[in-house]
């Protein structure tokens, strides 16, 4: 069986991925969204959940806020909630995509009022970021337009950087915002933050605490993302990623579970940059679970994460640089390949028990008896927020 060294585990023992509270609410398509038995009823049934989730994997310690789709009458009650469910409140997301008034956009719109309301709502997250003691504002602009000539690109970039240093000057000193890129969707001609280069752009004009957010789902298939972790932690300006997996487009499934070897390849240049366990890289999960079981379907993904890391610590670095400097095209893969085939779930399994967690928490947590008590105790779940 694989053995870790110390090293490796001094890594795994250190590792932290923060979950969102939307993927314990119910979600779907723009088909239909089915309701599952036991959805949390509000904020603090989704932190309560994302506590098992920590509970058994020991990997999960914060919890990431949607507002309003998170909004409670007290922040402050709120994260002690979660500090009694032994977790943390983590990430603000913001949204600026379910009012009528940003139908052409929101921090690019050309109307004053409209983008004054939509940099209002960023502050009054800043607020809220105050409250729950959270570092990070999550950006994600759902603006662009569908057809040729319907906008004005360059105005609308203008816009953006405009209204980004109104809500980047309120940040505290020990505040961030992260801008999160995606190539389309919803709109289908121009997004106004398609790539990571327009993030780049945009946050190295704003200053230090002004980072890019790397979602795995939001780039065209076939693009090397690893590439792009790569670029940032060389620049820098990684700050986050908001891990999924995808075969077509942004479709938001558990990571590893459409690509594992992708996976592997973002995590060996997340070591080789310096990334893993630095404080200044966030590992999120941006993810909904719409046909299984929530709980459990997050407890699949940080593992499947931890999976992945294992191996990737597990790549000969000496030996890959030996065969990179001699050109050795065939054995610089091979040292790769053979860190990706290794099978190191018994080695995980033993180091979990070796440090109180249980060996399969999939399997712990479906004997635990929780899901069948929310089941029963709960009804009438709430959506994740698409449409809420
Ligand atoms: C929409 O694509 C999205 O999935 C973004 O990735 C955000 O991070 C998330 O929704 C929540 O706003
Ligand atoms: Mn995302
Ligand atoms: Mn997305």
């Amino acid at each position: 069986m694989t053995t870790f060294t110390p090293d490796i585990e001094a890594s795994l023992a250190q590792q932290s991925i923060e979950l969102p509270s939307w993927a314990f609410g119910n979600s779907g398509t723009r088909f239909k969204v089915f309701a599952t038995p036991g959805t949390p009823r509000d904020p603090y049934e989704k932190i309560a959940d994302a506590g098992q989730v920590h509970k058994h994997t020991g990997l999960a310690p914060s919890v990431a806020l949607h507002i309003p789709w998170d909004l409670v009458d007290s922040f402050a009650d709120l994260r002690k909630h979660a500090e009694d469910h032994g977790v943390r409140l983590g990430t603000i997301n913001s949204n600026t995509f379910q009012d009528d008034d940003y139908k052409f956009g929101a921090l690019t719109h050309e109307d004053d009022r409209i983008r004054r309301k939509a940099v209002d709502h960023h502050l009054a997250c800043i607020d809220v970021m105050d409250a729950t003691g959270s570092r990070d504002l999550k950006i994600w602009l759902a603006e662009g337009s569908n057809y040729p000539g319907q906008n004005d690109l360059r105005a609308r970039q203008d816009r953006l950087a405009d209204s980004l240093r109104t809500i980047y000057d309120r940040l505290g000193d020990d505040q961030r915002l992260v801008l999160e890129y995606k190539f389309f969707e919803p709109a289908f001609y121009h997004t106004d933050v398609p790539d990571w280069g327009t993030s780049y752009v945009q946050v190295a004009a704003l200053g230090d605490k002004a980072m890019v957010c790397l979602d795995t789902g939001h780039h065209a298939p076939g693009t090397n993302i690893e590439f792009i972790v790569m670029q940032l932690l060389r620049l820098g300006k990684l700050g986050s990623f908001d891990f999924n997996s995808r075969f077509y487009a942004d479709d938001d499934l558990i990571v590893g579970a459409a690509d594992p070897f992708q996976l592997f390849r973002i995590l060996d240049q997340v070591i080789r940059g310096g990334g893993l366990n630095n404080p200044d890289v966030a590992f999120m999960l941006d993810q909904c679970h719409n046909l299984e079981a929530k709980i459990p379907g997050q407890i699949r993904s940080v593992l499947n994460v931890q999976e992945m890391t294992a191996r990737a610590l597990l790549v000969d670095r000496p030996a890959l640089a030996a065969a990179q400097s001699a050109n050795d095209v065939l054995g610089a893969n091979a040292v790769l390949m053979d860190a990706f085939y290794t099978d190191v779930r018994p080695a995980l399994a033993a180091w979990r028990e070796s440090r109180g967690l249980p060996a399969d928490p999939m399997a712990a947590y479906a004997a635990s008896g929780y899901q069948q008590q929310i089941e029963a105790d709960r009804v009438g779940g709430t959506q994740a927020g698409w449409g809420a």
